[in-house]
C-alpha cells in the first residue's frame, strides 16, 4: 500500500500530498554548530515522507508507520506548551507549535509519517520528521518561509517541545542538501555554500557503520557538552567558541580547568578542520580529506570525549583496512562512524569491521554506503 492509500485508510479522506525530508551525515565539524562555528554535513539517499492535508480547525491528528499501528496522537494547537507533547509526535507537532510561535497563522492538519531513516543511529531521523512536516506546512500553508527559516523552526521544535538542547546543523542538512554536494554551513549567520562532493566520480564510497549502540540528546553528555562550551567561552570574554582561533589556545590553557579545556581546544581546532576540508574539496577533491577525518576524530575522542569503545573500533578497523580516513559522526555516545573508502577496498573494510566486532563481542554493526542527496521538498 503507498502512503497516500495509507492516509486515507487511516483519515478517512486523501491527503494534499507528500512531502520528504533526508538524514544526514556530517563529514566534519561536530559540535561546532551550537557554537557559532562551520558544519559540513550532506544529506544523504534516505529520507522521512509525511502525507498530509490541511484542517477547518486548530486540531493536529498524526500517526506513523512506524509506531503501533492504531496510535493516532491527537494535539489541540491552542492548547499546546512547550514539553506539552510526548514520545515521537513531539517532532512533527512540535514543528506547527514552532511556526505558531514564530507567529505564523497555523492551522490544523492530518499527518502520517513513514521513514526509511534508521532510529537511533545518528543520521538525524528526528531532524527528518520536523523537516517533512515543515516543508508540507510551509507549503500548505502558504508561508513562503525559506530552507534556512524553516531550519531554525525545526530547531526550535526540538529544542523547546522535545527539550534536547540540539544546534541548527541536522535541519539545516536536510533542507538545503543537494545531490553530489555538502553543505558548508556557517552557523553564526546560517550562510550556506554547497560543495561538490563527488564520490562515485572519483571511485570513492562513504560507509557508515552503525553501532547500533543508542545514545541520547536530551539528557547527560550532549547538554554537558554544551555546557561546558558555554563556560569556556564566558570564561575568555568571547560571545562564543566560535570566536577563538587556535592562536588563542595558550591563553586558554592558563584560564580555564584542564577539562574545559579541552573541549574548548576540540572546538576550536575542529573549526579549523572544517574550513580545511572545504579548502581541499576545492582544490583536490574528496580523496584528500582523509587525514583531516582522522584528526576529527582523535579529538572527539580525547579532547570532547564523545566516543564510545564501538565507535573507536569502526574507525580503527575500518582504517586498518585501508579506509582513506574516518572519524564518528554525529552527537556521540554511539550511533554511527563514518568511513571515507576507495570502492574496490568496500568488501575487505566491511569484512574487518564485522570481524573486529565480533572478536570484541559488540553488536554485529550496520554497514552500508550513503551518497549526497537532494535536500527536503514535495514528492512529485
Ligand atoms: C546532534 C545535534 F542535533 C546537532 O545539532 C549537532 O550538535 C550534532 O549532534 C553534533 O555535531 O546531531
Amino acid at each position: 500500500m503507498t502512503l497516500t492509500q495509507q492516509f486515507e485508510d487511516r483519515f478517512g479522506h486523501p491527503p494534499a500530498g507528500v512531502w520528504a525530508a533526508p538524514g544526514r551525515v556530517n563529514v566534519i565539524g561536530e559540535h561546532t554548530d551550537y557554537n557559532e562555528g562551520f558544519v559540513l554535513p550532506f544529506a544523504i539517499d534516505r529520507s522521512t515522507q509525511v502525507a498530509a492535508s490541511m484542517r477547518n480547525d486548530t486540531t493536529v491528528r498524526v500517526s506513523s508507520t512506524f509506531s503501533r499501528k492504531s496510535e493516532l496522537v491527537i494535539s489541540e494547537l491552542d492548547e499546546l506548551t512547550a514539553g506539552g507533547v510526548e514520545g515521537w509526535a513531539a517532532y512533527p507537532v512540535g514543528v506547527l507549535w514552532a511556526l505558531r510561535q514564530a507567529g505564523h497563522e497555523i492551522r490544523g492538519m492530518d499527518l502520517l509519517i513513514d521513514s526509511q531513516v534508521p532510529v537511533g543511529a545518528g543520521l538525524s531521523s528526528s531532524a527528518a520528521i520536523e523537516c517533512a512536516v515543515a516543508v508540507a506546512a510551509n507549503e500548505l500553508h502558504g508561508l513562503g518561509l525559506s530552507g534556512s527559516e524553516l531550519a531554525l523552526i525545526g530547531q526550535r521544535a526540538e529544542n523547546e517541545m522535545v527539550g534536547a538542547p540540539t544546534g541548527v546543523m541536522d535541519q539545516s542538512a536536510s533542507l538545503l542538501g543537494k545531490h553530489g554536494h555538502a553543505v558548508f554551513l556557517d552557523c553564526r549567520s546560517q550562510h550556506a555554500e554547497l560543495v561538490p562532493f563527488p564520490l562515485q566520480e572519483e571511485g570513492l564510497a562513504l560507509l557508515v557503520i552503525d553501532t547500533r549502540v543508542s545514545h541520547s540528546h536530551a539528557t547527560g553528555g550532549y547538554a554537558a557538552r554544551r555546557r561546558s562550551c558555554e563556560v569556556g567561552a564566558d570564561v575568555m570574554g568571547v560571545a562564543a567558541l566560535r570566536d577563538l582561533s587556535e592562536g588563542d589556545l595558550a591563553e586558554a590553557s592558563g584560564l580555564l580547568d584542564e577539562e574545559t579545556f579541552r573541549r574548548v581546544r576540540h572546538i576550536v581546532t575542529e573549526n579549523a578542520r572544517v574550513q580545511a576540508t572545504v579548502e581541499l574539496l576545492r582544490s583536490e577533491g574528496p580523496r584528500a580529506i582523509g587525514p583531516l577525518l582522522d584528526a576529527s576524530h582523535v579529538s572527539m575522542r580525547d579532547d570532547f570525549e564523545i566516543s564510545c569503545a564501538e565507535l573507536d573500533l569502526a574507525v580503527d578497523s575500518s582504517r586498518g583496512a585501508g579506509a582513506l580516513g574516518a572519524r564518528m559522526t554525529g552527537g556521540g555516545f554511539g550511533g554511527s562512524a563514518i568511513a571515507l573508502t576507495q570502492v574496490e577496498d568496500i568488501d575487505r573494510v566491511r569484512a574487518a569491521v564485522m570481524e573486529a566486532f565480533a572478536g570484541a563481542g559488540f553488536t554485529e554493526p550496520l554497514v552500508f554506503a550513503v551518497s549526497p542527496a537532494d535536500g527536503a521538498g514535495r514528492v512529485p
